[in-house]
């Protein structure tokens, strides 16, 4: 799946997968600082350089949501769905 980064905000800013599964996500990072990809509960930490593209398994929680957000800016948040 995908996730884009732009003005500061993660489109879409909820993702969807299977209860407990890992799942690739391709974050591209389309303003001009850089932004991470942060689980609330620390488990993935990526930075995401402007204009650069990364690619990140995320474990998605067994059952409920979960939490995500920019650890430089705490505006920007999201959320992962066990679908
Ligand atoms: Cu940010």
């Amino acid at each position: 799946m995908t996730l884009t980064i732009k003005d500061f905000a993660f489109r879409p800013n909820t993702l969807s997968a299977p209860g407990g599964q890992q799942s690739t996500v391709t974050i591209t990072n389309q303003d001009s600082v850089t932004h991470s990809f942060t689980l609330n509960d620390g488990g993935v930490s990526r930075d995401v350089p402007p204009g650069q593209t990364v690619q990140v398994t995320v474990p998605f929680p067994a059952s409920g949501t979960a939490g995500f957000h920019c650890r430089f800016h705490a505006t920007m948040t999201g959320t992962l769905r066990a679908a």
